[in-house]
């Protein structure tokens, strides 16, 4: 089965502690599991991981550009500022989808920017954990069978 990474930024580990009316009550392990059922309909499978660490999500994407890898990634607040992230997300060798649970464009100002968006095939924003199971179907379709 062709393997796609989905990985998230700082705080998502909270998912479902706090703020539920932004984030809802799912939580990060729901998330994951929700995520892997999804991709074996769809004939992948997914790795779900999470971090806080700027550094440990550039490492992963540079894991997933050497292995030509699939990426679903949610950057959380890095997708305002991290031109980090952004400039290893360049580099892509397979797509990748921008992901949100929010709508960031609802938001306060600063969420309406993603530095990280126009280096993503997609995005896909403000319908909570379905953003993951669409952004996992246009996978999918981007790679066709494997
Ligand atoms: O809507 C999204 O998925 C965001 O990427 C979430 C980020 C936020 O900075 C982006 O603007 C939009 C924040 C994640 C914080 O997650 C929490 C989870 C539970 C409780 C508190 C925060």
């Amino acid at each position: 089965m062709r393997r796609v990474l989905v990985i998230n930024g700082p705080n998502l580990g909270r998912l479902g502690s706090r703020e539920p009316e932004v984030y809802g009550t799912t939580t990060h392990a729901d998330l994951a599991r929700a995520c892997e059922a999804a991709a074996r309909e769809l004939g992948l499978s997914a790795e779900v991981r999470q971090t806080d660490s700027e550094t440990e999500l550039v490492g992963w994407i540079h894991e997933a550009i050497d292995g030509r890898l699939p990426l679903v990634i949610n950057p959380a607040a890095f997708s305002h500022y991290s031109y980090a992230l952004r400039d290893a997300l360049a580099m892509r060798t397979a797509p990748v989808i921008e992901v949100h649970i929010s709508n960031p464009a609802a938001r306060e100002s600063f969420r309406h920017h993603s530095v990280v968006s126009a280096v993503a095939d997609g995005t896909i924003a403000g319908l909570g954990l379905q953003s993951y199971e669409l952004a996992l179907q246009a996978i999918a379709r981007l790679t066709g069978p494997a």
